[in-house]
């Protein structure tokens, strides 16, 4: 997918906020600190990150929302500023029953690329398509545009010694009126220069295109805004395809610059076959990017993450000191809700990045083995529950237990040892530092080593 490394910290952001016990300062200004930075990676305007991160802090700190409204709210404020600046709410590019376009761009673009591509996708949706080769400035660009044109199995009319564009059309145009989607290829330039305005608007007052669509190399980032500002200020384009969205991490700035400069993205090129483009819709871009069908499941999914009353209980057993099997239980009941073992992690704040680096395999096998802890848990009495330690060296009591819940006595120590690391973990930070994320390092470590399996259970 393109745009992925963008895509994987916002959802990481979003699934922080869903599973945040304490969605404080802390949390939020490294969550921001993330999207920031992923964006700067994607080459967005800085003034648009500054704008977009600094209304996530204002609701984040806002007082007077709580709870789960505060976490619905920043999702839904993420989703739709990054929609808004990708462009917002957009239309699809409107053809008519007979329409031409004609792709304009500098040298390299991918102009006759994407008229194979275009040619491809409307000719997929049942309009008789054909492109015609007006480039008579580069040597090769009608061979070129000849073979994608056999690949998309469009027609294409080109000729290989006329000199002049205008003669070429000319001479097709009784052929192309027999078509109801005509894909005009142009020359491109280094810049662009009066020459290129001038062959332009020359070729065009022949053509009388319905569109002309601008095509600029996602590679380009935000300086996509000069080019397309004044592309549209000298040639008044009707939109823009952004190419090569595949082979760059820029392709971020390159859609926002676009957004800003009002020229809607229509069609996005996202790698070098024929059918490799896609259209261009804010909103869906962006659900895909947070991984999520659209809004309303994402904020489903939130829900659902976030236990309100378990959230409650472990923020006052933690600042009372306490805590017992029967947390660690809730904390694995929490964690079978949402279904795997990460989730559990990432409940504890700080062990985010932990639960990363650890292998799904062993996660699946952890798995296993939470459920295991459970059935003996619940074959514990109330005592045994609330005072773990009594259990230690009562061997009895252990073999019980193991026998009650169909597991084993060394899975029962191995519970209590999880239950001591978890406990020394919580004793050895103060609430306020647990809460913004702020585990101690070394005990992190400790915790990650032992659910890599290092340590034998
Ligand atoms: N990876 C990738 N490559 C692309 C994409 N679109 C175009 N290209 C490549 O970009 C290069 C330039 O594309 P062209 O279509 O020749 O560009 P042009 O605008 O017609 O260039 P000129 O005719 O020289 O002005 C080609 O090698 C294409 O294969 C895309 O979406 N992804
Ligand atoms: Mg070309």
């Amino acid at each position: 997918m393109v745009l992925d490394k963008l895509g994987s910290t916002l959802r990481k952001g979003v699934t922080r906020i869903g599973n945040a016990i304490f969605l404080d300062k802390k949390l939020l200004d490294s969550i921001v600190k993330d999207i920031q930075k992923a964006l700067i990676e994607a080459d967005v305007d800085i003034e648009l990150i500054f704008e977009l991160t600094q209304k996530i802090k204002k609701l984040g700190l806002d007082e007077n929302i709580k709870g789960i409204d505060k976490k619905e709210q920043l999702v839904t404020l993420i989703h739709d500023e990054i929609m808004n600046i990708l462009g917002g709410e957009a239309k699809e590019l409107q053809l008519k029953k007979k329409t031409k376009i004609m792709f304009i761009g500098l040298y390299g673009a991918g102009k006759t690329t994407n008229i194979a591509k275009i040619g491809f996708y409307y000719a997929k949706r049942g309009r008789k398509v054909c492109a015609i080769g007006l480039d008579t400035d580069r040597p090769a660009a009608m061979d070129q545009l000849e073979q994608m044109c056999e690949k998309a199995k469009i027609p294409c009319f080109v000729d290989k010694k006329e000199k002049d564009p205008l003669k070429i059309y000319e001479s097709y145009k009784k052929d192309l009126d027999k078509y109801d989607l005509v894909l005009v290829d142009t020359a491109g330039r280094d810049g662009l220069n009066k020459e290129l305005i001038a062959q332009i608007e020359k070729i065009d007052k022949k053509v009388k295109a319905d569109l002309r669509l601008l095509v600029l190399p996602a590679d380009v980032g935000q300086t996509a805004k000069t080019q397309a500002t004044e592309f549209q200020k000298a040639l008044s384009i009707d939109g823009v395809i952004i190419t090569r969205m595949d082979g760059t991490s820029k392709g971020g700035g390159a859609l926002t610059a676009c957004a800003e400069s009002k020229a809607p993205v229509y069609f996005i090129g996202v790698g070098e076959q024929i059918h490799e483009i896609e259209t261009f819709n804010p909103r869906n871009f962006v659900n895909r990017l947070l991984g999520m069908g659209d809004l309303a499941s994402l904020l489903e999914k939130v829900k659902s993450a976030t236990d309100e009353k378990q959230a409650k209980r472990i923020e006052e057993r933690l600042k009372e000191g306490k805590f017992t099997l029967r947390d660690l239980a809730g904390q694995l009941e929490q964690m079978n809700q949402l279904g795997s073992m990460d989730k559990l992690l990432s409940m504890v704040p700080g062990m985010g990045g932990a639960a990363a680096k650890i292998p799904k395999s062993e996660l699946e096998k952890q798995e296993k083995k939470m459920s295991q802890w459970k059935s003996a848990i619940s074959s514990m009495t109330e005592y045994e529950i609330e005072n773990p330690e009594s259990l230690e060296k009562q061997t009895s009591r252990i073999a019980r237990i193991a026998k009650g819940s169909g597991t084993t006595t060394t899975e029962i120590r191995a519970l209590l040892k999880q239950y001591k690391l978890l406990k020394e973990m919580m004793n050895m930070q103060n609430p306020e530092k647990l809460a913004s994320g702020q585990i101690d390092k070394k005990m992190m470590q400790k915790i990650a080593k032992q659910m890599k399996g290092k340590v034998k259970f």
